[in-house]
């Protein structure tokens, strides 16, 4: 094997492909990064600002050249700008996820939206009096269409804090009464950070980072949470179902569809039509086994999770899958889609269908989904990729699927232990389990693909330390077989144990990058149920190969939250010192954990051990 594929990735069919790609000519993310190296040294560190156009404006970082932008701005004020900008955009786009299924319920509850039902009424009425809905005497749409103007309610201007924070322990609240970051408006505190950013506005870089943490609180105990618990009313709570991974999940005798993007409001109609008798009479017609729906990335996850569709791939996977010939068509809504993928596929017979209002791509064609059509839409394009599977050339698929486990709602996991946190929290005081640490976040051309989030697993199991684990990170672990029904051998001798007894693989499928969110509860519940803070619990958070604005999000509303959190590839943020003390030391006494940066996932394996070793001591667990 080409040593340059395998420096790329460690997946097997991820080398295989990129052979191919090279074959057939097609430019891949690895080359277009390497066509930009070498990358802006002042953004990278952050120094650069182009917010007025009285700049663009940047800040030696030797302090030989200015130290000013035009407006008089220093490096802190730049450098804490910048990222409080990628975190409102992170914020807002996992919160405008969560605002589309408001509208599904919304539409649901109005009998507008065919196709879509309530298929966890007992959900349904749970979230509902979280929001102080009573369910005596209603029907579950009335239900539904109260609990979706309660949670519009969320997203705009009031003044008391986002009703889902009262999930939070009561320590931890205070903590954010205290600083004054509990979040009010969902979109008000996205807001409220473009506006603090704007030129001339808030020029305090603490008081700037204050608010992003806010904003990123928004997301987490807002705008996503609302998005997972909506998605398990109208599509169901995830429960542990058997499902493949990477991409030999494609078949070559049957018609393959990929979804990609976020929003299981695409991929959910998607799925019902493939499993529709008509069509698959179709596909049969037209010589094809069946129909094959798998994903990539998070809305791959959402399908993975509650139906057991199979994972094609993450991140760095999706123009990779592509070059196999196989797919008939791709199918995306919003968020991590390349808008490279249609130049791809034009190497090949796939048809790729952009379906938001909000996300165009090059080289797709746009077929609207929304509620009131979207069942009949996802119909008529399935039709379409049958009709396509006759078109295809050359197949390759380099390899067999590997098995995986996924599911692993809070609901489910609280259910394996008989109902309660007790068992888990008996193992960790014995000190069977050591702690439970989430990876999470995407691919990053920086890091050898699914390097950081397998190495990070492995160490973290051998060493009783439970994973769970949500987007592109479940599905590297999953390729890497952590997530096989005969995992657990992989784990050291406690959580082996506990993982055989209970029947579990020693890492868990929490879901998609919204399902963060599900960390947050179960870290609630441990909390809650020890009567202390989540800052107290010897657990951490990781994103060994993040990328993207919303995984600044999530890392922020984890550290604000009271999760220490270590990123592998570094912020842009080294232009000012003050704000990496800050992140990295400082936040330790504000909001009880601080952020790491490294890139090695074997010292960050190391750094977690020692946190949560710490973490022991102070709950006075033995060593
Ligand atoms: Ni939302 S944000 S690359 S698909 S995890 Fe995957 Fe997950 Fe990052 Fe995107
Ligand atoms: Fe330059 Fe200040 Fe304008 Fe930024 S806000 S571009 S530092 S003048």
């Amino acid at each position: 094997m080409n040593d340059t594929y395998a420096g790329r990735t460690i997946t097997r069919d991820g080398q295989l492909l990129l052979e191919k790609a090279e074959k057939d000519r097609v430019e891949t993310v690895w080359d277009r990064f390497e066509n930009q190296l070498p990358q802006c040294g002042y953004c990278e560190m952050g120094l650069s600002c182009r917010i007025c156009v009285m700049g663009p404006c940047r800040i030696d970082p030797f302090g030989e050249g200015p130290q000013k932008g035009v407006c008089g701005a220093d490096a802190d004020i730049i450098v804490a700008r910048n990222l409080c900008r990628m975190i409102a955009a992170g914020a807002a786009s996992h919160s405008d996820h969560g605002r589309d299924l408001i509208e599904v319920l919304d539409e649901v509850a109005k009998g507008k939206a065919a196709g879509y039902r309530i298929r966890d009424a007992e959900k349904l009425k749970r979230v509902a009096s979280e929001y102080g809905i009573s369910s005596d005497g209603k029907d579950d749409l009335k239900i539904a269409e109260q609990l979706a103007y309660a949670m519009q309610e969320d997203f705009g201007t009031r003044k008391k804090a986002l009703t889902l924070l009262r999930r939070a322990p009561a320590k931890r609240r205070q903590v954010w009464d205290k600083l004054g970051i509990a979040p009010r408006g969902i979109d008000r505190e996205t807001a409220e950070m473009m506006h603090r950013t704007h030129m001339g506005v808030d020029n305090n870089w603490q008081s700037l980072l204050l608010q992003a943490l806010r904003n990123a609180l928004s997301d987490g105990w807002g705008g996503s949470m609302i998005a997972t618990e909506l998605s398990d009313i109208l599509f169901g709570t995830p429960k542990p179902a058997t499902t493949a991974v990477n991409v030999g999940v494609l078949k070559k005798d049957q018609v393959n569809i990929i979804v990609h993007g976020h929003n299981p409001v695409v991929s959910e109609m998607v799925l019902l039509a493939c499993r529709s008798e008509d069509l698959l009479q179709l596909a049969a017609s037209k010589g094809a086994a069946g129909i094959n729906l798998a994903g990539v990335c998070c809305t791959g996850n959402e399908l993975l999770m509650r139906s057991g569709v199979a994972m094609a791939g993450n991140h760095l996977t999706t123009e990779l899958v592509l070059t196999t010939g196989a797919v008939d068509m791709m199918i995306v809504d919003y968020q991590c889609i390349m808008p490279s993928l249609g130049t791809v596929a034009a190497c090949y017979h796939t048809r790729m269908v952009s379906t938001s209002d909000k996300a165009r791509f090059p080289g797709m064609e746009h077929r609207e989904f929304h509620p009131d059509n979207a069942a009949e839409e996802a119909r008529a394009l399935v039709k379409e990729a049958i009709e396509n599977f006759t078109n295809r050339g050359e197949v390759y698929i380099p390899v067999e699927p590997v098995n995986a486990v996924g599911g692993f709602s809070v609901e489910t996991i609280l259910g394996a232990l008989g109902g309660t946190p007790q068992p888990l929290i008996d193992a960790l005081k014995s000190g069977t389990i050591r702690g439970a640490v989430g990876i999470v976040g995407c691919n990053n051309p920086r890091i050898r693909q699914d390097f950081g989030h397998v190495t990070l697993a492995k160490r973290l199991i051998e060493n009783d330390i439970l994973v769970v684990d949500t987007g592109c990170a479940a599905v590297a672990t999953a390729k890497a077989g952590f997530k096989a029904s005969d995992a657990a051998q992989m784990a050291g001798p406690g959580l082996r144990g506990i993982c055989s007894a209970l029947g579990i693989p020693p890492v868990l499928h929490m879901g998609s990058c919204v399902d963060n969110v599900r960390i947050l509860v179960l870290a609630s519940a441990l909390a809650n149920a020890l009567g202390t803070d989540i800052s107290d619990l010897p657990i951490a958070g990781a994103a060994p190969e993040w990328y993207s604005e919303k995984a600044v999000a999530i890392g922020a509303y984890f550290v604000a939250s009271g999760v220490y959190t270590v990123l592998g590839p570094m912020p842009p943020v080294t232009g000012s010192m003050n704000v990496v003390k800050l992140l990295t030391e400082g936040l330790q006494d504000v909001v009880g954990a601080t952020f790491s940066v490294e890139p090695d996932p074997e010292k960050a394996a190391l750094a977690i051990r020692r946190h949560i070793e710490e973490k022991r001591r102070g709950l006075g667990l033995p060593a």
